[in-house]
């Protein structure tokens, strides 16, 4: 685990390019990889640069230190064009990422910002389960996405447009609550950022719709942007209110003093509202779960906020979501015995980690009474990454998902339906994946 100066060694040259190997295999690529170097660092190459992979809490603790892994140039070209975008908070290091980290700790650590944003969700659930009694059938995933899209979008005031050249404004855009023109919205939008996410690790279709949804979405953004620049310049001198996400966004400075470009900005309100969306997947595991083990179910309708919390970890732990992460050794680095050369990539086994049996007792049991009755150590229980949020690279959204997915969890778990047959499986070889089906349901009416 020191840091040295050391020679780069054997790296290159002898160690196959994995790349194909980890799209044909998906999740189960590192830890077919480690199976096979026992218990050693994994070396290989990916997308041609020589990748070393760790794992383990101590694993952890070394890639989340920032004088060995950096970010910068770290992420592929085809995972910022579709999920995370160029120039976002993912790339930055030092005091350029602790500056734009302020930005969206300030928004999503706060518990009462957090706590309106669940409210919301569940309103927007209730709202849907209305209508979803109406229908025979919904495929839950589409569903929960639509639902979070309208909650994050009201939540960090972002307006959701009208139709173009719609009856409802000239400016073609209205509030959240426009009626069927911002239903269509919320398809398009809620759509879009899922293919986001949906489309980062694949070559073929997904990563061109991903690709056109992130450049629609940004443009859409940017317009926004400058609309409350301009606005925030007509006001100059006025006193101050409260900022919505979509404002806080627009008018941050960075550790220079100065806002950030248009396009940056759009790509940092998306950093805040897709991950946010992304909680669908977690919500659709959930319901795998509840199908395949009842009684969780009758353990969530007690209604114990503990025992919920402890069933999202489990969700999150479980099922597979972020496969790994990465980033390049900031200088030649030593770990146990592995050079691993300046300027590599470095990749931390997020679902290795996940079901490490030095970790987790029985890993492959879904039991959520592992996470009762302790809190799990910022090392040890990473879906979302590893380390402090407030000072680190860890996921400053992790309390949100939490939250929502323990709340609208627990809202599945007392509605009364009905699942019909389907193909529920989840391919560990699809990136990311979910169940096949997108967990069908058919939803009674209410008495
Ligand atoms: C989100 O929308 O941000 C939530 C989804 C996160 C998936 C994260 C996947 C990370 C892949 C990193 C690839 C690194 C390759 C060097």
């Amino acid at each position: 685990m020191n840091r040295r100066q050391g020679h780069h060694q054997g790296h290159e040259g002898i160690v196959l390019d994995s790349t194909l190997s980890l799209w044909t295999h998906g999740y189960a690529w590192l830890p077919d990889l480690r199976r096979r170097t026992g218990d050693k660092p994994v070396r290989t190459r990916l997308l041609g640069r020589p990748t070393t992979a760790v794992h383990g809490r101590e694993a952890v603790r070394f890639f989340y230190d920032e004088q060995h892994v950096k970010r910068r140039s770290a992420l592929p070209g085809p995972v910022l064009d579709t999920l995370f975008g160029h120039g976002a908070v993912h790339t930055l290091d030092g005091q350029a990422h602790a500056a734009r980290k302020a930005l969206f700790l300030s928004l999503f650590k706060d518990e009462n910002a957090v706590a309106a944003l669940v409210e919301r969700a569940l309103s927007e659930w209730d709202r849907a389960a209305g209508s979803w009694a109406e229908r025979p059938r919904i495929e839950l995933f589409t569903e929960s996405s639509r639902v979070i899209t309208r909650a994050v979008c009201a939540w960090a005031g972002i307006p959701l447009r009208d139709e173009p050249d719609g009856p409802d404004g000239p400016d073609g855009r209205d509030g959240p609550e426009a009626g069927d023109h911002a239903d269509d919205e919320v398809r398009r939008l809620g759509a879009d950022l899922v293919a986001m996410v949906d489309g980062f690790a694949t070559a073929g279709p997904r990563h061109w719709r991903a690709r056109h949804a992130r450049a629609r979405e940004e443009e859409w953004l940017g317009t926004l942007i400058e609309d409350i620049r301009e606005k925030e310049q007509a006001c100059e001198g006025e006193a101050e209110r409260g900022r919505s996400a979509l404002e806080s966004v627009a008018l941050h400075r960075d550790e220079a003093g100065d806002l950030l470009d248009t396009h940056t900005a759009a790509v940092e309100v998306l950093n805040i509202i897709r991950p946010t969306v992304a909680v669908a997947w977690f919500v659709t595991f959930a319901a795998h779960a509840l199908h395949r083990w009842p009684h969780l179910g009758e353990a969530l309708r007690k209604g114990d906020p503990a025992y919920a919390e402890a069933f999202a970890h489990e969700v999150r732990r479980f099922y597979p979501f972020v496969p790994f992460v990465g980033g390049l050794a900031a200088e030649d680095l030593q770990w146990h015995g592995t050079t691993i050369p300046a300027d590599s990539v470095v990749l931390l086994d997020i679902y290795g980690n996940n079901h490490d049996p030095e970790l987790w007792s029985d890993p492959y049991a879904f039991d959520p009474s592992r996470f009762l009755g302790s809190i799990p150590a910022s090392d040890e229980l990473i879906p979302q990454g590893g380390d402090e949020a407030a000072t680190g690279h860890r996921c400053p959204g992790e309390d949100i998902t939490v939250a929502l997915l323990q709340a609208l969890a627990t809202r599945l778990a007392s509605m009364n339906y009905l699942v019909p047959q389907q193909d529920m499986t989840i391919p560990l070889r699809r990136m990311p994946t979910r169940p096949r089906s997108g967990f069908v349901l058919s939803v009674h009416r209410p008495g």
